[in-house]
């Protein structure tokens, strides 16, 4: 049987036809107009990626490879003993658009398992970082000091046929993403508990095995696997993903494209949104000396945070127009196992007051709640009360996503990316020869 790196190149060598075509004869085919609002207002729902890997319905949410969550979590093999899904599984989907089988799963987990050993350098690259560092600076630290490690820069020094790019970038993407539970353990341990380091198991899978080194017992092995996989991807135009893809244009390897990654994943209108979403609720906590808020209290702090010019964090979304299909897969996680969890119901009671609050004020698009809204609950629950190490965890499962799409980036040949800038004026001078201003009567 072919291994998993031939088969993808099988699939590569049968999806690049279809590229070139739609370059080569439909280049000049029409998909979108830009206004000056999208131009100003970060280029909202302008087609111009590309991706096969995910896509985001503003109305179903994320499709992983045509799947919606629950199918996802239905059709890809478990883990024996576990609710959850191999992340090996999703990875692998991922990478080639197949469920995989049992024995597919299995040679990820071999593939995993060989590259896994982190060099001793990052450890001290870590523990040389100011103590107060924050967790997302260590990751993206341990992830960019990786990048002497890439097989694709010493190959492209070497001189490397164009057709050739994608195979040293899935060594990378396979050499660093194994790497990332150990590293992402390593800065917790560091961190919180005083450098007391687990080593690794390597019998246990991606998910198992992070769970163990972080020394938190069942069943966060599950909760590890549900929060990877729930992360991995969002189609290619959030914040984090489009970064990776933006610095790997350049040719820029996969660790300092997904350095970058994680840069823009730790921004609190992205990722950091999981911290947030907690430091929010502790504030609450606080006030209310630990008591569960009525609603109309509840309405009061969310009321108090709006009038003081900031976000809800955990609400709303740039494409989503209704409730994150994240967010429930969570919820009914919590439902099932913490339903008497005091955070859960801080949640609860915020699921119900925030949305007719914010709209009511009438500005944000989407009131519903995002994946950040639910998601440091769990961790809280199972004793992972580091709220500011919560995105780690995302850009674990973020870099499968990245990873995987920036293989096929190198694979299809996508182009440099270098969008056009215009200056106020010329914007003025474009809305002075525009017949009515919006709002105007005509
Ligand atoms: N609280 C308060 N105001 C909000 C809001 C919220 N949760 N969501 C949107 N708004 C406001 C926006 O700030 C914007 O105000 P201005 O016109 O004054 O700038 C207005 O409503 C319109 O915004 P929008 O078009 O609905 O939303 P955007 O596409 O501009 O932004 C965000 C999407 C996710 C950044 C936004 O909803 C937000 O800031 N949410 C809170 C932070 C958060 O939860 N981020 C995580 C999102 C999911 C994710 O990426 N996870 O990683």
């Amino acid at each position: 049987m072919p291994n998993l790196k031939e088969r993808l190149f099988t699939k590569i060598k049968e999806w690049r036809p279809r590229t070139t075509k739609l370059l080569k004869e439909f280049g000049h085919v029409k998909l979108d107009e830009v206004t000056i609002e999208q131009c100003i207002g970060g280029m909202r729902d302008i087609k111009s990626l590309v991706t096969d890997i995910s896509y985001l319905d503003p109305q179903e949410g994320i499709r992983f490879r045509g799947f919606l969550i629950p199918e996802l979590l239905q059709k890809l093999p478990k883990v024996p003993g576990g609710e959850m899904p191999y992340v090996e599984g999703l990875f692998y989907l991922l990478l080639t658009g197949d469920v995989p089988t049992q024995a597919e799963v299995a040679e990820i987990h071999e593939e995993f398992r060989k590259r896994a050993a982190v060099p001793t350098y990052i450890w001290d690259i870590l523990a040389a970082m100011p103590k107060d560092s924050h967790p997302m600076t260590m990751f993206s630290t341990a992830v960019l000091a990786l990048q002497k490690e890439s097989l694709f820069a010493k190959a492209y020094e070497g001189g490397l046929h164009k057709n050739d790019y994608w195979d040293p970038t899935y060594e990378d993407a396979l050499n660093c993403v194994a790497k990332l539970p150990a590293i992402a353990a390593h800065i917790y341990r560091l961190k919180y508990h005083g450098g007391k380091f687990i080593t690794s198991d390597p019998k246990l899978d991606f998910g198992g095995d992070f769970a163990h080194m972080m020394g938190v017992g069942k069943p966060y092995d599950d909760v590890s696997r549900l929060y990877f996989i729930l992360h991995s991807d969002h189609e290619s135009g959030n914040v984090s993903a489009h970064t990776g893809h933006l610095v790997a244009s350049a040719l820029s390897d996969m660790y300092y494209a997904l350095s970058a990654c994680l840069n823009g994943l730790a921004g609190p209108l992205h990722g950091l949104a999981n911290q947030e979403v907690l430091r929010w609720i502790q504030g609450v906590m606080d006030k209310m000396g630990g008591k569960i808020p009525t609603e109309d209290e509840m309405k009061k702090f969310v009321n108090e945070t709006l009038d003081g010019g900031q976000v809800v964090p955990g609400f709303g979304h740039a494409v989503l127009r209704k409730t994150d299909p994240r967010y429930s897969a969570q919820r009914e996680f919590c439902e099932k196992h913490l339903p008497n969890d005091p955070i859960f119901k801080y949640v609860d009671v915020l699921f119900k007051v925030v949305p007719p609050i914010l709209l009511a004020r009438g500005k944000a698009k989407n009131p519903w709640p995002n994946v950040d809204a639910q998601s440091g609950v769990i961790q809280w629950h199972y004793g992972v009360r580091e709220y500011d190490f919560y995105t780690v965890l995302f850009g674990v499962g973020r870099a499968l996503g990245v990873s995987a799409n920036l293989v096929w980036d190198r694979a299809l040949g996508y182009a440099l990316e270098r969008p056009k800038s215009m200056t106020t004026e010329m914007l003025e001078a474009v809305a002075a020869k525009a017949q009515t201003p919006a709002g105007a009567k005509a």
